[in-house]
């Protein structure tokens, strides 16, 4: 086990883009998943702050690109506008698919995490958004949230089924920012790519 722990984390900025996105920083991880999934409460569960990121019952409540910096500035945690929002209008349907074209084709990203409901199928449009994220070639883990809706003995398993169904390996993160389940793994997950990035930079580094 590493010993990363996420020591404070704080808003940077909304982007949607007609603005710059913030400057890069050693590493970008982006919450990707249906509204309503829980991507903006997980942010705030591993964070330790429950006004960090705008949570709200309703669908559709966050609607830009939301960048956090962690630990000072050594990385970005990045919290996205969900899809599947039946109310939306079109214009505003076609607005989020060219934000999110443009945001994970801008090889900015280091890795995805596809935020999935542990209760249910993974509808047409998770699927296409996995297709997305293996087209950019993009490295992703699947977690599986609101797992305090499921009896303990049944979390694993149905957390694993979800990636299998949505076209991923069956192997995904059992997670709850209500029960801060999985809350330690998600951590560790961070700090294993963040150190993965590291090593490759120096190697890089050293090689030039
Ligand atoms: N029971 C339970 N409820 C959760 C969990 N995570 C989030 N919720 C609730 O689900 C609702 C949506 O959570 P958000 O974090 O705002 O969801 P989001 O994916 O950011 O949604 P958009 O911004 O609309 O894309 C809120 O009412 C949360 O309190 C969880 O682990 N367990
Ligand atoms: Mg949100």
């Amino acid at each position: 086990m590493s010993d990363f722990t996420i020591k404070n984390a704080s808003f940077v900025m909304s982007y949607a883009n007609k603005e710059r996105p913030p400057e890069q920083t050693t590493m970008e991880i982006a919450m990707v998943g249906r509204s309503n999934v829980g991507k903006s409460s997980l942010i705030n569960c591993i964070c330790n702050n429950s006004k960090l990121a705008r949570t709200s019952s309703t669908p559709g409540k966050t609607r830009q690109i939301n960048f956090f910096s962690v630990n000072k500035g050594d990385f970005y945690l990045v919290d996205l506008p969900g899809y599947g929002f039946a109310k939306a209008p079109k214009s505003e349907k076609a607005a989020w698919g060219e934000l999110m074209e443009s945001y994970l084709a801008s090889g900015r990203l280091t890795h995805i995490f596809l935020l999935l409901d542990i209760r249910h199928e993974p509808t047409a449009e998770d699927k296409q958004m996995f297709e997305w994220i293996v087209y950019f070639g993009i490295p992703f883990t699947v977690i599986a949230t609101k797992a305090d809706k499921l009896p303990r003995s049944k979390q694993k398993q149905e957390a694993n089924k979800v990636a299998k169904q949505v076209g991923a390996p069956p192997f995904a993160i059992a997670f709850s920012s209500e029960s801060k389940l999985g809350k330690e793994e998600v951590i560790a997950r961070i700090g294993s790519i963040l150190s993965d990035v590291k090593e490759r930079n120096e190697s890089a580094d050293a090689n030039e």
